[in-house]
């Protein structure tokens, strides 16, 4: 059985989550639901960032000790993430006693291994990014993505000898075409790389807010250097039952545009220095932006957007947890920036739900209730939908594999629309009930069930609903490998009930 295993950034605990969290989160659902499916054996792994100077400073301002702040931020995003159907195995908390003895025993390894030496860091911190920049790499002395001063540090810190692993890091771009996708984005990376790496540095000492350095206790090792090391965490590394060698080939990252240099330059690096090999591969996602602007808790301090307008439970409120799920998925390909609008979650909600899926198993289930007795007739195995339902799987197959879950949808979507315009073509509402009616609605249901198992990973309550309707039983036991034309059977009950998405008007 083959093993697939995905994990999200993990999501600073200052704040609560937002929509931006929640497409990379429900993107990477998605992408575990489809390899569950597909019979993969899968770990999905989300969490919380604890530590750093940005969560202190948020404790602090609300007067309550770092961890107490954490403890109920964290809470936050499990609730979101329950709220909108994500189906992760693990949630790592930075703040977990396991944490602490995984990254201990990774930086101690590499700390043996000779990479880290002690030197005087003098240089300029974003907080916000908690992130070092250079003067040239500044905004004159302002951080160029948040536009707040910079401030001076300096202090005698540990280092990791990143420059050590130039070479080393651009063969194994070279043998490892994929390592990072989209090309784009490797691209980056590779330039980063190309254009010289400095040493840096990985513990501070001037706020004790960290996990501790087992060598030095007075220095706690910067976020950042904390942070990557939950993935391994999540398998168990250097401790009892340690899973690493299982799953660590199999391991993909999805991030956010941002942190390509910490996972796709620092991470591999850190982990040859540790003797490992790199994760297998590193998937890169844009923002959404509202107005072209990065919709981020930082930005939404400095600019002013109401982010709690547009945290995930609003919306899922409001418009349903699977149109959300199918918004996030469909509208912005994993790669590209997109434009979050209601009005977009509206257009997309009333297209592609209400006039599309919705109308075609409204219609299927009315047709069959008054021309079948609502009991389904069998599919022909001559079809002309067959070839189209075919060419959708092959195609989604395909998407899933290269992590485009949006082009999985739009393939099926395309199914949905040859299947609505066969049944315009036959009109079986107005024919006589017999064979001829039989074949038509036998056809439709079965694209119905492959359009379920279709979108199941995106939207799970509507494919079960739907799938009851059709007259199935056990959608949990359904499978990828179960599409294919004809396996849809007769004589199953199918039932009309409520519209799956009653329309809405565009100015609700
Ligand atoms: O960077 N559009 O945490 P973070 C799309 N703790 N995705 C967005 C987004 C937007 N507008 N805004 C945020 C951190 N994201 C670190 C990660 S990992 C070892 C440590 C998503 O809370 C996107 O995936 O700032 C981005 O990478 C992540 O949230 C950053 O979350």
């Amino acid at each position: 059985m083959a093993r697939f295993y995905i994990t999200t950034p993990i999501y600073y605990a200052n704040d609560a989550p937002h929509v931006g969290s929640a497409y990379s989160t429900v993107n990477a659902d998605a992408l575990a639901r489809w390899h569950r499916l597909n019979g993969d054996q899968v770990k999905f792994v989300t969490g919380t960032d604890e530590h750093g100077q940005k969560v202190a400073d948020a404790a602090a301002a609300r007067g309550v000790s770092p961890l107490e702040w954490t403890t109920s931020t964290s809470q936050r995003f499990r609730d979101a993430w329950d709220e909108i159907g994500i189906s992760y195995d693990d949630f790592i908390r930075t703040t977990e006693p396991r944490h602490r003895d995984t990254v201990q025993k990774f930086l101690s390894t590499i700390y043996d291994n000779g990479y880290i030496f002690k030197d005087v860091y003098s240089g300029l911190y974003c907080v916000s990014c908690e992130d070092y920049f250079t003067e040239e790499a500044s905004n004159q002395g302002n951080c160029p993505i948040h536009h707040k001063a910079l401030t001076h540090m300096e202090e005698e810190n540990w280092f990791f000898r990143l420059s050590a692993f130039e070479e080393r890091l651009l063969t194994y771009y070279e043998e490892h075409p994929g390592f990072v996708t989209p090309a784009t984005k490797r691209n980056e990376a590779l330039a980063f790389i190309r254009g010289g790496l400095k040493d840096i540095s990985i513990t501070r000492s001037s706020i004790q807010w960290g996990v501790e350095v087992p060598w030095d206790p007075k220095h706690v090792f910067y976020v950042w250097y904390d942070a990557l090391i939950n993935y391994l965490t999540a398998l168990g590394y250097g401790r009892e039952g340690d899973e690493t060698a299982e799953w660590w080939p199999h391991s993909h990252h999805l991030i956010g545009k941002e942190i390509i240099r910490f996972h796709c330059v620092w991470w591999p690096a850190m982990c040859m220095a540790a003797g490992m090999e790199p994760p297998s591969h590193v998937q890169v996602h844009g923002w959404l932006l509202i107005g072209g602007q990065k919709l981020g808790k930082s930005m939404a301090h400095d600019g002013g957007l109401k982010l709690t307008d547009i945290a995930p439970v609003t919306l899922t409120d409001q418009y349903g947890v699977d149109p959300i799920r199918y918004y996030l998925v469909r509208d912005t390909a994993l790669g590209n920036d997109g434009e979050f609008s209601l009005e977009g979650i509206v257009a997309r909600y009333n297209t592609d739900l209400a006039n599309n899926l919705g109308n075609l198993v409204a219609r299927v289930a009315t047709v069959v209730g008054s021309k079948c007795g609502g009991v389904s007739p069998a599919p022909s195995p001559a079809s002309s939908l067959a070839g189209d339902a075919s060419e959708a799987v092959a195609t989604a197959t395909a998407a899933w594999q290269n992590f485009a879950p949006h082009a999985a949808l739009e393939a099926t979507w395309k199914l949905i629309g040859a299947a609505n315009a066969y049944l315009e073509t036959w009109a079986p509402w107005k024919m006589e009930a017999g064979p001829e009616v039989d074949i038509v609605m036998g056809d439709a249901l079965e694209v119905i069930r492959h359009v379920v198992i279709m979108i199941s990973p995106v939207m799970p309550s509507t494919a079960a609903e739907i799938w009851r309707r059709i007259g199935l039983t056990e959608i949990d036991g359904a499978r990828w490998s179960d599409l294919g034309w004809g396996r849809y059977p007769k004589g199953r009950d199918v039932v009309k009930g409520d519209p799956l998405f009653p329309r809405i008007s565009s100015d609700s």
